[in-house]
């Protein structure tokens, strides 16, 4: 084992592979395999440029050669962050034919989510866009080898003077590529996905060839994918969702083509999806609201046979105007990064479509709903969802305490929602036992703000919380309890939260004073006392305290 995992148990790998869930091919096979019959059919269309198959194979290749010639080889670990582009899909193929294990940054993450993955991964290689501003001067990058005491071939998609441009490597047509070795191992790590996360520091999730590719191809077969499938991803291109449920691997495997947005605005996609005849795509709620809200929705979308929502909980309200308003099917998707993913199925009824998040893809995932005690709860009945199967993680990588909390002594993975589940396996997902606040698809971590919080001098103790939003499902709220004789401002707080250098979408969008905290019957902070306060604080539309004294 390069990188380091927990393994299935032997039985259930030896089950997955009898059946032809585990096949021993490398991700890179996604694309390989089209070599030959369809190399000059266009894979990727974004705003300014088209790729066929051969030239993403052959670019992908090429960036191999170079990286394997600078030193890098199978084993290693990179830390990735580039935006919705093809490049993101270069550098993906690329690091899969060598076996170097990335972890792909999402694009708004910032100074403080970068240097986490770098300290947990210790990079051996770091790939950054100059439209990021951290990778537009050589400070951070520095700062990091100076910090963490790593050293990292650097390469930037851009034009700067402190690293090599990511794209001449490809570019370059003198490139040997026999110098790639073939790569083995589909039990390796292939590569690391994100996991929202309920503590402090954010954890990695490996994910290994075997179990993603399955998820691809399974996610594809569920939604019945041809080449003739467009698919246009407009959410961050390394999230779980448009990466593979069943999203661009979904789009390659099938051999279709990707269209991508930079954004998921109508303004953006609607003209996209016109201009090339997108007939699928996958949205978050709240990106879901404004295409509803969009004038000439229906008919700029002409084209578009399916909408996937998920990430967040869809109202069957919402659900119904999907389907009324844009004249699609819409098809609900309930996944994680982990593992686990429902779809809707394309033929489910009505009631189904609008009423829940679908059901688990595979014939093998099991799912246990249980109650706190960790017990089986009836059919019908709401409790915690736990699972596991060929594609669900057995555990995040280098955190042996979190992972005997994640993990049920059976080994199904605790995701922490709380769903119900209905007579045809359906689930529909009815709230959260997870200290994790789903700002319109994005998760956050309690725990990280809270300490963040901490660290400030006024402040005595800190409680964070969602709170209902029209738009985002939900945005996050602060509860803080200031030291005696302090007091402090909310813009102070969140100029000094600004210092920390968070992804945007973390920081606290209301701070609210409070005396004491409401304690549960075991004496922890009563969260959803809170949530209920803050929550009858908005319905009255009590303007944000001021003053934190
Ligand atoms: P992550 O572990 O960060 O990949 O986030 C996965 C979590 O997102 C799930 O455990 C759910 O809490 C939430 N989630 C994803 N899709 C849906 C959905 N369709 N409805 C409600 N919650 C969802
Ligand atoms: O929210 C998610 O993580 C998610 C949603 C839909 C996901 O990972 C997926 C589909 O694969």
């Amino acid at each position: 084992m390069r990188v380091n995992y927990t393994p299935w148990p032997e039985d259930e790998a030896k089950r997955y592979r009898e059946k032809g869930f585990w096949l021993d091919l490398q991700l890179t096979d996604i694309l390989d395999r089209h070599l030959t019959s369809q190399g000059s059919k266009t894979a990727i269309i974004t705003d300014d440029s088209r790729l066929t198959y051969a030239e993403l194979a052959l670019y992908s290749t090429r960036l191999a050669a170079s990286l394997a010639k600078r030193g890098l080889k199978a084993g290693d670990t990179a830390l990735v962050q580039l935006p919705n582009d093809f490049p993101f899909y270069v550098v993906y193929f690329a690091l899969l034919r060598l076996g170097v294990v990335p972890v792909n940054a999402l694009f708004n993450h910032n100074r403080e989510e970068l240097s986490h993955y770098a300290k947990q991964l210790e990079p051996k290689l770091v790939i950054g866009s100059e439209l990021q501003p951290l990778f537009k001067t050589a400070d951070f990058t520095n700062q990091l080898r100076e910090n963490e005491d790593i050293a990292f071939e650097l390469l930037v998609d851009g034009n700067v003077d402190f690293a090599p441009s990511l794209r001449e490597l490809w570019l370059n047509e003198e490139t040997d590529i026999s110098c790639v070795p073939k790569a083995t191992g589909a039990d390796e790590v292939a590569f690391f996905q994100l996991s929202g996360g309920s503590t402090g520091t954010p954890k990695l999730i490996p994910r290994t060839h075997n179990d993603y590719y399955y998820s691809v191809r399974q996610s594809v077969d569920v939604c019945e994918w041809e080449d003739s499938v467009v698919y246009l991803c407009a959410l961050p291109a390394a999230h779980n969702f448009p990466l593979s449920s069943p999203g661009a691997l979904g789009v390659f495997f099938a051999g279709g083509t990707l269209v991508i947005a930079p954004d998921p605005s109508p303004s953006t996609c609607f003209p996209l999806i016109k201009q090339h005849g997108v007939n699928w795509t996958a949205l978050v709620p709240p990106a879901a609201i404004l295409w509803l809200n969009a004038p000439d929705g229906a008919e700029a979308l002409a084209s578009l046979k399916y909408l996937q929502v998920g990430g967040a909980r869809l109202s069957t309200n919402l659900a119904k105007r999907v389907e009324s308003e844009l004249d699609v099917t819409l098809q609900q998707v309930f996944g994680m990064a982990e593992g686990l993913v429902n779809y809707t199925r394309l033929d489910d009824d009505e009631w189904t479509r609008h009423n829940t998040q679908g059901r688990p893809m595979s014939e093998d995932d099991v799912v246990v709903i249980v109650d706190e005690d960790g017990e089986p709860v009836k059919q019908g009945e709401e409790g915690l969802l736990t699972t596991k199967g060929p594609y669900t993680f057995r555990g995040y990588f280098n955190a042996d305490t979190h992972n005997r909390k994640a993990f049920t002594d059976q080994g199904y993975y605790a995701s922490g929602d709380v769903v119900v589940q209905t007579e045809t396996g359906h689930l529909t997902v009815v709230g959260r036992d997870k200290d994790q606040i789903n700002k319109g698809g994005e998760k956050i971590a309690a725990e990280e703000l809270e300490n963040h919080l901490l660290s400030h001098p006024d402040v005595f103790d800190a409680a964070v919380v969602s709170m209902p939003d029209e738009l985002l499902g939900e945005r996050i709220c602060a509860f803080i309890i200031v030291k005696k004789g302090c007091a402090v401002r909310p813009v102070t707080l969140n100029k000094f939260m600004r210092s920390k250098h968070l992804a945007d979408y973390k920081y606290p969008d209301r701070y609210e004073l409070i005396d004491a905290f409401p304690k549960t019957k075991v004496g922890k902070v009563d969260k959803k006392s809170l949530r209920a306060h803050i929550a009858t604080l908005l319905a009255k539309r009590t303007p944000p305290s001021r003053t934190l004294v």
